[in-house]
C-alpha cells in the first residue's frame, strides 16, 4: 500500500524575521520584527501531534546547521567562528541574515520526490531543490541533500540541478501527484520557460521555478512520458505574491483544489487531468467571486494541508488566518457542507511561521512510501507521541523566546544552537550528523 509520510520541517533555533525573500509578501512586510523560535517551534510540533493523532505517518526533517559559519568562510570571513560571526555583524549584516536563516524549516522546498510506483526503475527518486532564487535558501542545499540520505536510504538520490536559474527548482511546492483507478498524473507548475522567450513571464518578481528544472527532473526521476503534465503559473500571480504554486493550490489523491486564476490556462490544464484521470478526478474550484487572489494569499487558503485518512475521505488542515476571515471560511464551509472528498476541516495556529510565508503545507514534505520502504525510514525521524513529548521539552530547555535583528550579531546564539542540536542528534539517535560535529 502507498501511502504518504510527511517530513515536517522542525523550526530552528535562530527562527527570524530577515525580510530575505522578495516576492513573498509576509516575509518582507515582517523582515526587522521580532521572532520567537521557541514558540515557532512549539506550533510545527503541535501541527506535527494533530497530524498522527489523524493516523498518519509523520515524521520530521532536523533543522540545518545555523549559522552556517562556513558560509562566511567561503565569502572572507576569518578568524575563529565566534570573530567570523563578530566580523559579519559589523561588516555586513545582510550576510549574517542569510547565513542565519531558519529556512530549511519549509520542506515543501526541500526536494522533489517521486514514488517507486510511478518510476520505470521503481525506486524512490530524490532530487533535492537547488533553491537557486534566494541566496540564503540556496545555501540549503548540500546540508539537505545529507539529511535525505539519511531519512531515506534506499532512495535514488539525484544531486541538485546546477546552481543556473536556468534550472530554478524549489521542489515539491510546485509538484503534485494526482491518482485514480485510471491513471496517475505528476503535475509541475513552473514559473517561467528559459527556453522560450515569447512565453509570457512576471514583470515585478522573479519566477522561482523554471519548465527547463521540472522536465529535466520528471525525465531524471524516470517518469512515463505519460503521467508527466507541465503548466505555467499564471505570471500577474507571481507579482501578486504568489512566489510557488502551493500558495494558490494544493491536490493530492484524487482531488485538487485551486483557486481558477492560478495558471495560464486552467481550463485545459483541468481538462488533460481529467482526460487521464477519469471521472473520479474531483477539481474543487476556487472562483475570484469567492474569494480574491489577495485573500488567498492573505490567508493561505490554498497552503493548507490535505490529509488523505483510512475512510478513503480527506481532512483539511488551515491555517486560523483562514478561520478568521469571512470569505475563506466560507469556502472550507462549502466543501464541507457539499459533496466532495472532504470530511473535516481545522485550524491550528502557525503565525511565527506565516509570518515569512510559511503556512502548513509548506512545513511538510510529502513522501510517497510502500510499506518495505517505510520500514527502511530512519527510525529516529518517525514520529510518535513520546518522541513528541521529548522534543517539546528539549525546545523547552534549548530554543530563544525571542530574537531580534540585533541578536543575530550575538556569537553565543552559535553557541546554544550547535547546543541544542548535538542534543537533537542524541535524542533522535542520528549520530554526527552536522558538519560542526564533523569537524570537531
Ligand atoms: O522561500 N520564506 C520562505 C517561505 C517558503 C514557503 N514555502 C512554500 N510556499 N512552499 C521563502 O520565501 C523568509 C525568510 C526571511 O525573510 O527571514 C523565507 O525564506
Amino acid at each position: 500500500m502507498l501511502r504518504d509520510v510527511l517530513f515536517d520541517g522542525l523550526v530552528g533555533p535562530t527562527h527570524n524575521y530577515a525580510g530575505l525573500s522578495s516576492g513573498n509578501v509576509a516575509s518582507t512586510s515582517h523582515g526587522g520584527q521580532t521572532s520567537h523560535p521557541k514558540k515557532a517551534a512549539l506550533q510545527g510540533l503541535a501541527k506535527m501531534r494533530f497530524v498522527l493523532d489523524l493516523g498518519i505517518d509523520q515524521a520530521l526533517l532536523p533543522p540545518l546547521e545555523r549559522p552556517d559559519v562556513d558560509a562566511l568562510r567561503s565569502l572572507g570571513f576569518t578568524g575563529d567562528d565566534d570573530t567570523v560571526i563578530t566580523r559579519a555583524a559589523r561588516e555586513a549584516p545582510d550576510l549574517l541574515a542569510r547565513v542565519t536563516s531558519a529556512s530549511s524549516m519549509w520542506t515543501a522546498n526541500a526536494a522533489t520526490i517521486t514514488p517507486s510506483c510511478d518510476t520505470v526503475d521503481q525506486t524512490v527518486h530524490v532530487t533535492p531543490a537547488n533553491l537557486i532564487a534566494k541566496k540564503h535558501r540556496a545555501l540549503e542545499p548540500p546540508q539537505t541533500a545529507s539529511m535525505l540520505r539519511l531519512a531515506l536510504p534506499f532512495a535514488t538520490h539525484h544531486p541538485p540541478l546546477p546552481a543556473d536559474m536556468r534550472f530554478g527548482d524549489e521542489g515539491a511546492a510546485n509538484h503534485t501527484r494526482l491518482h485514480t483507478p485510471e491513471g496517475t498524473v505528476h503535475l509541475f507548475v513552473y514559473g517561467t520557460d528559459p527556453d522560450d522567450p515569447a512565453a509570457p513571464k512576471p514583470t515585478l518578481f522573479q519566477a522561482r521555478q523554471s519548465r527547463t528544472a521540472s522536465a529535466t527532473i520528471a525525465g531524471n526521476h524516470q517518469l512515463p512520458l505519460d503521467m508527466v503534465l507541465l503548466a505555467q503559473q499564471h505570471p500577474s500571480l507571481i507579482d501578486a505574491g504568489v512566489f510557488h504554486n502551493d500558495v494558490i493550490s494544493v491536490g493530492g489523491g484524487n482531488l485538487l483544489l485551486l483557486h481558477e486564476a492560478a495558471w495560464v490556462d486552467t481550463p485545459d490544464v483541468l481538462s488533460k487531468l481529467t482526460s487521464t484521470l477519469g471521472p473520479l478526478f474531483t477539481p474543487l474550484l476556487v472562483t475570484h467571486d469567492m474569494l480574491s487572489v489577495q485573500d488567498a494569499i492573505d490567508t493561505y487558503l490554498f497552503n493548507s494541508q490535505l490529509l488523505h485518512l483510512h475512510d478513503g475521505t480527506f481532512a483539511l488542515l488551515c491555517p486560523t488566518e483562514v478561520q478568521h476571515h469571512a470569505a475563506a471560511a466560507a469556502v472550507t464551509e462549502a466543501w464541507l457542507t457539499d459533496d466532495t472528498p472532504i470530511s473535516q476541516v481545522h485550524f491550528m495556529n502557525l503565525r511565527e511561521s506565516m509570518h515569512n510565508g510559511g503556512g502548513p503545507a509548506c512545513l511538510r514534505l510529502r513522501v510517497p512510501l510502500n510499506d518495505a520502504e517505510l520500514n527502511q525510514v530512519h527510525p529516529g525521524l518517525r514520529l510518535s507521541h513520546t518522541r513528541l513529548d521529548d522534543l517539546e521539552q528539549w525546545v523547552q530547555r534549548t530554543y530563544p523566546e525571542s530574537l531580534t535583528p540585533d541578536d543575530l550579531a550575538d556569537p553565543a546564539l552559535l553557541s546554544t544552537s550547535r547546543d541544542a542540536l548535538d542534543q537533537l542528534t542524541d535524542l533522535l539517535g542520528l549520530g554526527n550528523c552536522y558538519p560542526f560535529q564533523q569537524e570537531r
